[in-house]
């Protein structure tokens, strides 16, 4: 983790009210100053959603809101855990090894926050063999709206393993840790796709990032200059993994990929898991040719649990065992054909939208001096943002139809921008949180104007004050990044 552009930043100490008032509560926490901080920020996702964990592109940006961990070192092997926000309790706890590290939710099945703190330390420990030679002060300082589709969960354990990474001197660079980070966020229960730590490591700013799997790469997507993102709350906070709703959309995907897959004799057998990508792959087609055969191979709204194990050829309890997860064990209902129309056609407009990005470029840079990378349109300025806006509409209209994971007030927000013509849809795994819009630079003021008084004052009766705190403008935004003055 030094100067190679391959691994993550390290930087001086920034000056400012945040880090200082930081730095203050880690004094009167510990009575010392810290030695190090990470930061890792949450991220909007423009376009691609649920489609990760089927093994298909994404294309996030990095937000300006992070979380920041300031870490010191110390000798005995234990984790002191404070956070800024007093709703977050203190915890103290012991370095054991991985394997030795529980991580359970409360009696209602919602994890602890500090539950996603064991996340990062376990997937840590178990990179470095247990290896530890410091333990660890840390104080916890988030500006993400938590539970609300903006990744503050996975900008917890991040920047928690990052730091923990640092103090045992480990070298990884950012695919590496945005890989472990991926795997370790999997122990709080959901089975994430990777798009969050992804970005959250490998994020530029100015630029979205087109976000490939196997092996995991990022490729730049430059925005066009007259585009700007709105990222809108709808008051619905949910936390992922409280819910089973998650994991059934990845057991879905999984089971209909499974089906589909039994097209081609190679896998026909054996129980490994196969993605709806892999499948494409395995069969040779197209993604306009896998939403015709989801259709042929698919067409019942509804599979039983023992029609998929009569399909597959397998017992409940092998369907069990290979497939399913713990908390979707117990059910008995599918919506496979649904969910995997979403995930071929969902992945048909990220290619689109990147290839409008691209397309609408002339290729020459301008105003370089001050690091702004924006191009000159080649096309009519409108029909650019209008086909992206529409693309994001359908992204909207599918992840509400065919994967029902949105929200009445998500559906509300994006009714109301599509009156003002402007173009948006849910952001992240949805259930509630964030909508993403695309707005012309020119007109974000009055949308933004426009949503509080139409959503948040009056069809939520709050005051046109506070609705300033849940709507906003953004831009790309720099990835992690560990500040020391050592
Ligand atoms: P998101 O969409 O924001 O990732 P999740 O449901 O995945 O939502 O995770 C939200 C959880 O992350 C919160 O319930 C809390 O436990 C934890 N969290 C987020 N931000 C903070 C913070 N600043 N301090 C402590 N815990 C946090
Ligand atoms: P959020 O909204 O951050 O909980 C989740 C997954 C992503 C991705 C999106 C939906 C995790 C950590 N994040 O995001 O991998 O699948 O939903 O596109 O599980
Ligand atoms: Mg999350």
């Amino acid at each position: 983790m030094n100067g190679n552009s391959d691994e993550v930043p390290i930087t001086n100490i920034p000056s400012g009210e945040r880090i200082q008032k930081l730095s203050e509560h880690y004094s009167n926490e510990f009575g010392s100053e810290p030695d190090f901080y990470a930061r890792v920020p949450g991220r909007v996702n423009l376009i691609g959603e649920h489609i990760d964990y089927c093994g298909y592109p994404v294309l996030p940006m990095a937000l300006e809101q992070d979380i920041i961990v300031a870490a010191g070192f110390i000798k005995e092997h234990k984790v002191y855990l404070r956070n800024t926000n007093c709703k977050y309790d203190k915890i103290d706890f012991e370095i054991k090894p991985y394997s030795e590290i529980i991580i359970k939710a409360d009696s209602d099945g919602k994890p602890f926050w500090y539950n996603y703190v064991l996340c990062g330390v376990k997937g840590a420990l178990e990179y470095l063999n247990n290896k530890v030679i410091s333990g660890l002060r840390l104080c916890i300082d988030g500006n993400i709206p938590p539970s609300s589709g903006l990744s503050s969960s996975s900008a917890l354990v991040s920047a928690v393993c990052l730091a923990f990474l640092y103090a045992q001197n480990a070298n990884l660079n950012k695919i590496e840790i945005s890989s472990l980070c991926a795997n370790c966020e999997r122990y709080i229960g959901t089975q994430g796709g990777g798009m969050d730590q992804a970005i959250a490591f490998l994020a530029e700013k100015y630029c979205a990032q087109y976000i490939s799997w196997n092996p995991l790469t990022a490729t730049k997507v430059v925005l066009p200059e007259d585009a700007t993102f709105v990222v809108a709350h709808s008051l619905a906070e949910v936390n992922k993994a409280a819910t089973n709703d998650y994991n059934k959309r990845v057991i879905e995907c999984r089971l209909a990929a499974k089906i589909l897959s039994l097209d081609s004799q190679r896998l026909k057998t054996d129980h490994t898991i196969i993605t709806l990508s892999q499948v494409q792959k395995l069969l040779s087609k197209s993604l306009e040719d896998m939403v015709d055969l989801v259709q042929y191979r698919l067409p019942k709204k509804i599979y039983h649990k023992n029609e998929v194990c009569k399909m597959l050829e397998i017992t409940e309890e092998d369907l069990n065992e290979f497939y399913l997860t713990p908390n979707t064990r117990h059910l008995n209902e599918f919506k496979l054909k649904q969910r995997a129309l979403h995930v071929y056609g969902e992945a048909i407009r990220v290619e689109e939208f990147r290839k409008i990005c691209a397309q609408s470029m002339n290729g020459k840079t301008n105003g370089s001096a001050n690091g702004v990378v924006t191009f000159e349109s080649n096309g009519d300025k409108n029909d650019v943002l209008n086909n992206l806006g529409e693309l994001m509409s359908k992204s909207h209209e599918s992840l509400k139809n065919l994967y029902e994971c949105s929200h009445k007030n998500l559906d509300q927000l994006v009714d109301i921008s599509r009156e003002l013509n402007v173009y948006s849809r849910l952001t992240g795994a949805g259930w509630g949180g964030c909508i993403v819009a695309l707005c012309p630079r020119d007109k974000v003021n009055e949308y933004i104007e426009k949503l509080k008084d139409e959503f948040y004052t009056k069809h939520c009766k709050i005051d046109k004050a506070k609705a300033k705190s849940y709507v906003f403008a953004t831009s790309p935004n720099y990835g992690a990044v560990i500040y020391t003055n050592k």
